[in-house]
This record gives structure tokens, C-alpha cells and sequence, in this order.
């Protein structure tokens, strides 16, 4: 059989990737490799880096267990001379001079492109796979697209609940409802404790990957250590069913809810182990199914944290690759605002934002409220640049690549797509946020004032945003309410709106 080289990416991590399904373990070679480019196009967090190549690390140690040959090139071999996946391909195809190459589709347009390239230059074979740990592929998603006047993705969900079966009997949802989104909206409560979560130690391989991010990405964002998230697949696992058994019950209730210093709560923590392949979303979702069947959790957390996975995650996916190129450039409300500089130092008086960047620079993580309601309102009320926020995201999460992070921002959070899945921005004042979480007690602005320096500047900023953008919502009938209050408001009150507004605007910095 002819020699393939299998080139594995740093988020293809997982043992049933298309890449290695046919593979000979006497005579093919598996090439993984650190690469400076992947590490800098954007100036990543230091844990997504360290967990990256940690991971990719103990992947490939799984790999050589399991009897593969498993060419790794780590960022900081003396012989290592490759910036970028294409000199390293280059290079790996001279030393081992393979019949083919093997490739799954990658998460990123941009590198789709250079392995588009790689198939036209290199003097092999390169054979690109669909990437089928996502279950609806590229194709499926854009035939389900295809001719409909909106793209919603309560409809796309259904269909693939349908499709998978999960939480369904005889043909029908579980429960005789698609969705229990409503029953998923409790405020945090008094008394309310979390389940310690499983830490690992940090082994050898994982320290040697963190010596080396705080020598060569010192200088990146976010705190290194501690560092304690799952790295194997043994780990995720683990991670996955500790989840299953102490958090899922009450994901549900508390889904939307934030607390100050709980950065975790009950939510899952598991999207980074699925970006990364170490886990697999089906067995995530069957998982969750088993416990409600067993009634070890009720059916509003099971089937939000199923629509969560088989719908948003397989959604914002196909958006992105419908969309590329072009849709991060997308600005449909030609915001233009520099982001603050304290979107990096989390050192801002508005304690909601204070809490979710603050704990972002910790974690490399924020939960999608905070990622929501609070940091994107915040960007999207403030009118900050689109490309900006983009950046911010990518560099900032430890879960994020383009695919997942640009829909996200530009089709949830800014509105920037104009309205693509989006029936209305996701925009509100600081009574949701005050209503939600605990944060404003302890914060130097009053959520209760509504003008003035000391008011919640989401008070304010909500009704300037909806002033300043009402000819581009002006036919949108989900905000008809709003601009019906809007235009109840006498002329002072509008006149201070935007006086509160043009002031916090001058001195953001210091907000
Ligand atoms: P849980 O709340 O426990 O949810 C379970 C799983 O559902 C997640 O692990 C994730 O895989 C999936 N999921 C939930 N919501 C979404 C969503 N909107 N889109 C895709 N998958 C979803 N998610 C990323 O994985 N990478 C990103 O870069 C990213 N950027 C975001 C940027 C913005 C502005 C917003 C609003 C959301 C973003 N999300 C992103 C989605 C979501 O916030 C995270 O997936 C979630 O917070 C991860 O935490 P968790 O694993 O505890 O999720
Ligand atoms: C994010 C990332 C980083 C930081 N480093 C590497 C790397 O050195 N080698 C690698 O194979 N992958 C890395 N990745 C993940 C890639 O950026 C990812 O595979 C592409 O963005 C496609 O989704
Ligand atoms: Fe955030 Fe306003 Fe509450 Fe302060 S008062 S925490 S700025 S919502």
C-alpha cells in the first residue's frame, strides 16, 4: 500500500479524524507540528497556547502507543526551521517523500486556502477529507440553507433533532416541546453551591509545554498558571462525566445567570475539549440524553445543553463557511470605535465587565452570558469596531477559532451581518444584567440611575444606540416596542441620553 503522510492539525486531535481512518500503521507517518504562525496570527492567550500543545503533545504520545510512526515537531527543536503549516509540510514531504498526502478540511477559511495551495504545489497527492466529527457537513448545511428567506436556527435544530434522534419519541420531542429555553432564565439565588470540579496535576510533558509558552508568548495576554484543564482524552472524558453527574441538573435553570467570582457556575466547561477533537459532540449529547432517561437530570437542562451542541454550535458553524470569505468584514451598523485599552486589563469601574474580562485573562474562558450580555452588549451599545472585537475574541478564549468565534461576534453579539440568523440585536440596558447577576451591588455605577455620571452607562448607552441606528432598524418590527418608549420620551430626556452618552464616549478610557 502506498506510504501516506497524515498531517494532523492542533484541533484535529481526535482518534476517529478522517485523517487517520484508513491508516497503515506499517508504513504511514502521522506529522503534527508546533508552528509559529498558528501561534502569532493572532496574539492567542497563553493557556489556549499551552493547551494547544499540550494537547497536540499527549495526542501524539497516544498515538505512538497505539503503533504509529508519528513525525512531531515541537516549536522549540533546535533542528525545527518551520514557521508556517506549509514549510512544515514542505519539509516533512522531503524527508519522507510519501505517495500522498492525507488532510481533514481545517476550522479556518485562511487555511482551506493553504491547503488548497498545498494540492496545486507540492510535488504529491493531497487529499482533503470532510471533517465529519461535525454531523452536519459544509454541504448539508448549505443545501438546508439554501433558497430560505431566513436562517434560523430553531428550524436548522429541529431538523437536527430529527436528524440524530436525541430527545426524541416517536417522531415527536421529548416532553412534547422543541425547546425549554423559557424554563432557563432563573436569576442566581441565594444558597447556591457549586461542586468542586476535577483538577489534574500538570505532568511532565505539560510543564515542558509551559516553560515554553511563558519563554516565547510571555508577553501575550492572560495569566499561564494555574493550569488545570484536561489535556488527554482520558482527562476530557473524565471532565465530561464529572459534568454529566454534578453540574447538568442544574445547567439549565442557571444557564443565564452570573456571579461574581464563580466564573464557572454549572455550565459545562467543555468546548475547548470539543474544538479540539478530545471529545466528540455526539457522546457529549448522548451522555446527557442517558441521564435524563435514567432521571438523573431534568429535560429543560438536558435539552438546552443538546441545543446548545446539535444546534448553535453545528449553526454559527455553517454560517461561518456560507458566509467566507467575507463575512469578518462584515459592518452593518459602520461601527468604528477603538476598542479600550481596558478590554485588556479588565481595569474598568463597570464591575460586570470587570468580572468577565477579569476572569477571561484568568481562564482563557467566560460563559456565554458574560461573553453575551455583557462584553458583547457592551462592544455593541459602544459601537466598537467589528475587527476589533473579532481579534479580541480570537485571542482571548481558549475554545476559539474563526468558525465558532466570528458568527458569534459578528451575527450574535454586534448585528454586524445585519441581521443574517439575528432577528434583533442582543441589546439591553443594565436592568437586565442587574436582573441576571449580582454584580451591581458591588459596582461604582447606580444600575438604578438613568442619567447622570454616576448612572449605569448601559442605561444610557441602550437608548443612544437605538437613537443613533434608528433609520437601520426603523422596519424592524421586534423593536417596534422600543422605539415606541423611544419616542414616548420627552426631548430633555433624549437631549440627556445623548449628552451622557457623548460624555462617556470622551472619557472611555476611565469608564
Ligand atoms: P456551555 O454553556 O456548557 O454549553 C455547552 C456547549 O455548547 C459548549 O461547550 C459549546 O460547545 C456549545 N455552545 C454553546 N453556545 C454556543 C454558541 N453560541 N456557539 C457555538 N457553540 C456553542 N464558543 C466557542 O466554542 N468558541 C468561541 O470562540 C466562542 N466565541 C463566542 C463569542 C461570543 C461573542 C459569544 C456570544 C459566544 C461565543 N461562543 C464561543 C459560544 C459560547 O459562549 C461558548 O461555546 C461557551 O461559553 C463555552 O462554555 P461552555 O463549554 O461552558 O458552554
Ligand atoms: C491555535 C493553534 C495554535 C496556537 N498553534 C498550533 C500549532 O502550532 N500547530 C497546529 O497544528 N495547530 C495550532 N493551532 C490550531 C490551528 O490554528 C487550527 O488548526 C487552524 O486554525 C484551523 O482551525
Ligand atoms: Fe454593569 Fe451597570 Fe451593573 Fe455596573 S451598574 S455592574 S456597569 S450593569
Amino acid at each position: 500500500m502506498a506510504r501516506a503522510l497524515r498531517f494532523i492539525l492542533g484541533d484535529q486531535l481526535s482518534r476517529d479524524i478522517a485523517t487517520l481512518r484508513d491508516a497503515d500503521r506499517d508504513g504511514d507517518i502521522v506529522l503534527m507540528c508546533e508552528v509559529d504562525d498558528e501561534a502569532t496570527y493572532v496574539r492567542h492567550h497563553k493557556k489556549k497556547i499551552a493547551f494547544i500543545f499540550a494537547a497536540m503533545r499527549h495526542y501524539a504520545d497516544d498515538l505512538r502507543n497505539d503503533g504509529f510512526e508519528v513525525d512531531y515537531r515541537q516549536l522549540d527543536d533546535p533542528d525545527h526551521r518551520v514557521s508556517s503549516f506549509t514549510q512544515a509540510l514542505r519539509q516533512a514531504v522531503e524527508r519522507h517523500g510519501p505517495d500522498r498526502v492525507v488532510v481533514t478540511e481545517p476550522g479556518e477559511w485562511r487555511v482551506l486556502q493553504m491547503m488548497k495551495d498545498w494540492q496545486r504545489e507540492l510535488d504529491v497527492d493531497v487529499e482533503i477529507r470532510t471533517d465529519d466529527r461535525f454531523i452536519a457537513t459544509r454541504d448539508d448545511f448549505a443545501a438546508w440553507a439554501k433558497g430560505r428567506k431566513s436562517l434560523r436556527m430553531e428550524t436548522f435544530y429541529r431538523r437536527m433533532r430529527r436528524r440524530t434522534g436525541f430527545l426524541m419519541e416517536g417522531g415527536e420531542p421529548a416532553g412534547s416541546r422543541w425547546n425549554f429555553d423559557r424554563d432557563n432564565r432563573a436569576p442566581p439565588a441565594d444558597g447556591l453551591s457549586f461542586p468542586d470540579r476535577p483538577h489534574w496535576s500538570v505532568d511532565e510533558t505539560t510543564q515542558q509545554v509551559l516553560d515554553l509558552v511563558a519563554a516565547r508568548f510571555g508577553d501575550h495576554f492572560g495569566d499561564l498558571e494555574p493550569f488545570a484543564y484536561p489535556v488527554t482524552r482520558r482527562q476530557a472524558t473524565r471532565y465530561l462525566n464529572w459534568f454529566v453527574t454534578h453540574a447538568l441538573a442544574d445547567f439549565g435553570a442557571y444557564q443565564d445567570a452570573m456571579m461574581s467570582d464563580e466564573a464557572l457556575m454549572y455550565h459545562s466547561h467543555l468546548s475547548a475539549l470539543l474544538n479540539v477533537g478530545l471529545l466528540d459532540p455526539r457522546e457529549c449529547c448522548d451522555k446527557a440524553e442517558a441521564a435524563w432517561r435514567a432521571g438523573a437530570a431534568p429535560l429543560n437542562s438536558v435539552e438546552g445543553f443538546i441545543r446548545q451542541i446539535i444546534g448553535w454550535r453545528e449553526f454559527v458553524r455553517g454560517i461561518y463557511w456560507l458566509n467566507m470569505p467575507g463575512y469578518g468584514e462584515a459592518n452593518a451598523l459602520a461601527a468604528t470605535r477603538e476598542l479600550p485599552q481596558w478590554f485588556w486589563t479588565g481595569q474598568t469601574h463597570m464591575k460586570c465587565l470587570r468580572q468577565a474580562i477579569g476572569q477571561t485573562r484568568q481562564n482563557a474562558y467566560a460563559h456565554h452570558i458574560q461573553r453575551l450580555m455583557v462584553i458583547g452588549n457592551f462592544a455593541l451599545l459602544a459601537g466598537l469596531d467589528p475587527r476589533q472585537v473579532q481579534e479580541w475574541f480570537l485571542i482571548v478564549y481558549h475554545d476559539a477559532y474563526e468558525w465558532v468565534e466570528m458568527p458569534n461576534v459578528v451575527g450574535m453579539a454586534l448585528f454586524a451581518d445585519g441581521g443574517l440568523f439575528a432577528t434583533k440585536p442582543y441589546a439591553s440596558s443594565g436592568a437586565y444584567i442587574d436582573r441576571m447577576s449580582d454584580y451591581c451591588g458591588g459596582c461604582r455605577y447606580s444600575v438604578n440611575r438613568k442619567a447622570g455620571p454616576k448612572a449605569c452607562p448601559f442605561n444610557y448607552l441602550y437608548w443612544n444606540f437605538l437613537i443613533e441606528n434608528r433609520q437601520r432598524f426603523a422596519g424592524n418590527r421586534r423593536m417596534a416596542m422600543m422605539y415606541g418608549t423611544l419616542d414616548r420620551m420627552k426631548d430633555e430626556r433624549k437631549d440627556a441620553i445623548r449628552a451622557d452618552s457623548a460624555r462617556f464616549f470622551k472619557r472611555i478610557e476611565e469608564a
